[in-house]
């Protein structure tokens, strides 16, 4: 078991399960063509059935009314389905939208559309996967419309915080010609109900737009399409100059519209279903349109009238910021860029451009606070830009389950206009502002590695990213338990569940404890790597990635009164609490205030800051030097690969967690000069054996700094 196939392994269920089981002997897939999603989902049911049961049905495309007498699984569109003589009593279904019933003689799945019908046959596998097979009958539909996800790939192959190796879509600047890996990306994308995918690094090279990569990129259309995955491109803005001959790329410029809508056409030649063009413009020093002076919408709507002809939509990216300006001026603050950008702009846009938000105001640390531009975009569409790839969190070298983290922004309710406003369950799905487009977009970053993101456990990330992106609600916990059954299934050993779920729902809230606390972002490196402790390069970086820590306090007061004024971007009521240095929630404290670093937590009753510091150092990485043993009694329970797979990493990361937990604490017990109340830090550790000590044959000893990078001040390289 390598990990290639993720939770589509349909493992043979045991005997005493399948002695129970009741599957129809016979697909009827009432597909429109041999390459269309109905089709896919007749070959998928089959696949599914043969490896659960062992028993492989028959799957005709004949029509409903050749079944026989036994009962068959019907799937196909609620439309094939009507014309056959079925579907009498499903109810209305929105776009990609299913209805799924089992309790009949027939198994009936039944899409909106044909991808829906896909999404259903997926939901029977997943069902039947696990073991159960009750009678249900109910319809489900997508939160939102857009379910995508995003690769950073390049052109030459590599891919921008990619922790999976190389890209599957591009080598030596062209796509790849063996098209396999991409073909079961698409499959795993579908089975979570994942509709577009954008290939191509937000930090975008232009000779994407040859005619040799335009065909390649037709053909990596035509390899996702029968899964019912549109696929997008990201787009340089400076293109019509760098890549086009032009003098200028000025939005407004005749010659700059025309080329676009030149090259527009020719991408829909190749990929006529495209999902759309996603732009990264006038940020962290990607041409954009305040090169000339225009606004971001007039850069928005440049795309949005080249590909609103084919029916295509353009993600507009709202992490825009001048890395060059100086954020390190007391009041100056990256978190306000989106909304300070955004806000005058929300009449504007085109229908077919859609803002597409990180989370937080920064960058996808390891706490932030919604992204407050949620609350200004009345008449733009929206959607919510999420990380699988853990670039600021462990980048899949630590086990970290995002779920729980993600449900602090879906779950947050902005008050707009003093009214419920939950990001996910009304912002997101359209209710709050009467929107038809809006939706997720997913950092993933796959990569050939055959465990698609480096690690067995990281995939967790990517099949909640897309459960969450149907329903925004969906339970953390629950979501697990499905994955684990299906990626290390079938079992009805409690201990392979319970262990997986003890261990990933504890792993946020550990890392977040060993790496930033109480909402001062996650410590690491800021202008290199984004992995290990490195607390002094948020004191002194120009990125405004603050903690705004001296020797007498911590945090970035950005309130109204005598801060930035950032949490004056929320609504009135939000922005209350986020003003109040006594009603900000903990977990933000240092977010939004700065204070010192005896300043007691919950209310007064609680600890110092710098004592939970200390605490929290300590306990996030007690918990995870918990995780191998509770690993190692799976040992036998879990195929022999993955079992030692997904130790080694374990291993590592109870070991990384001491490195970032004494870096931290000892990095503000000399700035604080407050030592811990317990006597853990600053110590000597007389257990750890130093690299530099040990015999080394291919490595030598060098000197490193800041010094709570490596104890004694010398690393082995
Ligand atoms: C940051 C990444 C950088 C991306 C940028 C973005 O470090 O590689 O290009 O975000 O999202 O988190 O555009």
């Amino acid at each position: 078991e390598d990990g290639r196939n993720a939770w589509l392994r349909y493992a043979q269920l045991p005997d005493n399960v399948l002695r129970h089981a009741r599957v129809p002997k016979s697909i009827i897939a009432l597909n429109s063509t041999e390459t269309s999603p109905v089709f896919t989902a007749g070959l998928e049911l089959q696949k599914g059935i043969r490896g659960v049961t062992g028993k492989t049905p028959d799957l005709t495309h004949e029509g409903y009314n050749n079944r026989n007498g036994s009962g068959s699984i019907v799937v196909g569109t609620v439309e094939a389905y009507t014309e056959a003589g079925g579907a009498s009593q499903i109810p209305e279904l929105d776009e990609d939208g299913f209805w799924f019933s089992t309790e009949g003689d027939n198994v009936e799945i039944v899409g909106q559309n044909e991808r829906g019908a896909l999404y259903g046959a997926f939901e029977y596998l997943s069902m039947i996967a696990q073991g159960n097979f009750t009678g249900v009958a109910y319809a489900t539909n997508p939160s939102a419309p857009i379910r995508w996800v995003n690769q950073w790939d390049n052109l030459d192959g590599t891919i921008e915080r990619g922790y999976a190796g190389l890209s599957i879509f591009f080598e030596n600047n062209v796509t790849v010609s063996n098209l396999t890996r991409v073909t079961e990306y698409a499959r795993l994308l579908s089975s979570i109900r994942i509709n577009g995918i954008v290939i191509n690094n937000v930090n975008a090279n232009p000779i994407l737009l040859t005619p040799e990569n335009l065909a390649g990129l037709g053909n990596i259309a035509d390899a996702m399409r029968p899964w019912g995955v549109k696929v997008g491109i990201s787009l340089n803005f400076a293109s019509p100059q760098d890549f086009g001959g032009l003098d200028t790329f000025d939005p407004l410029d005749q010659s700059v519209i025309a080329w676009w809508a030149d090259i527009t056409k020719k991408v829909y030649e190749k990929v006529p279903d495209m999902a759309g063009y996603l732009i990264k413009a006038s940020s962290e020093g990607q041409p954009g349109p305040l090169t000339y002076n225009r606004t971001l919408a007039d850069g928005a709507n440049l795309f949005a009238r080249a590909v609103q002809p084919y029916g295509g939509i353009v993600m507009f990216r709202a992490f825009v910021y001048d890395h060059t300006i100086a954020y390190d001026n007391w009041y100056n603050d990256r978190a306000n860029a989106a909304v300070d950008f955004f806000r005058d702009l929300d009449a504007d846009f085109d229908d077919n451009v859609v803002v597409q938000i990180k989370y937080g105001p920064i960058d996808f640390q390891v706490r932030e606070a919604p992204s407050p531009l949620f609350a200004h975009l009345r008449h733009t569409a929206t959607a919510m830009e999420l990380q699988v790839a853990q670039e600021y969190l462990g980048q899949q070298c630590h086990l970290v389950y995002l779920p729980p983290l993600w449900r602090t922004v879906l779950d947050f309710d902005l008050r707009v206009d003093g009214q419920q406003s939950i990001i996910g369950a009304d912002i997101l799905t359209g209710k709050t502002f009467n929107k038809k487009l809006s939706g997720y977009a997913g950092v993933v970053n796959v990569g050939r590695n055959a465990t698609w993101l480096g690690s067995h456990l990281a995939m967790s990330n990517l099949y909640a990213f897309g459960r969450l992106a149907w329903d925004p609600a969906a339970d953390s916990a629950a979501m697990l338990r499905d994955w684990t059954r299906l990626t290390f299934g079938p079992s009805d050993d409690e201990a392979v569940l319970n262990t997986i779920e003890s261990m990933s729902m504890a792993s946020w809230p550990a890392y977040e404890n060993y790496t930033g606390n109480l909402g001062v972002q996650t410590l690491t490196d800021i202008t290199g790597p984004h992995y290990g402790p490195n607390p002094q390069s948020q004191d002194h970086n120009g990125w405004g990635q603050w903690t705004r820590a001296d020797g007498e306090g911590i945090g970035m007061d950005r309130t109204v009164r005598n801060g930035t004024a950032n949490a004056g971007q929320y609504p009135a009521e939000v922005a209350a609490v986020f003003e109040d240095v006594a009603a900000t929630p903990d977990d933000l404290l240092l977010w939004f205030h700065h204070v010192p670093y005896t300043h007691r937590l919950r209310g007064g009753e609680g600890p110092t800051v710098i004592q939970h510091f200390y605490d929290a150092h300590y306990a996030g990485a007690e918990t995870v030097a918990t995780f191998p043993a509770q690993w190692a009694a799976l040992r036998g329970k879990i195929d022999a690969q993955r079992y030692e797979e997904v130790l080694f990493r374990l291993v590592y990361q109870a070991g990384h967690a001491i490195v970032w937990r004494d870096a931290i604490s000892e990095f503000y017990l000399n700035m604080s000069g407050i030592a811990d109340e317990r006597g853990r830090v600053g110590r000597p550790h007389p257990w750890r054996v130093e690299a530099e000590d040990m015999e080394l044959d291919g490595y030598r000893v060098t000197a490193v700094t800041p010094f709570e990078a490596a104890s004694g001040l010398r690393i082995v390289q």
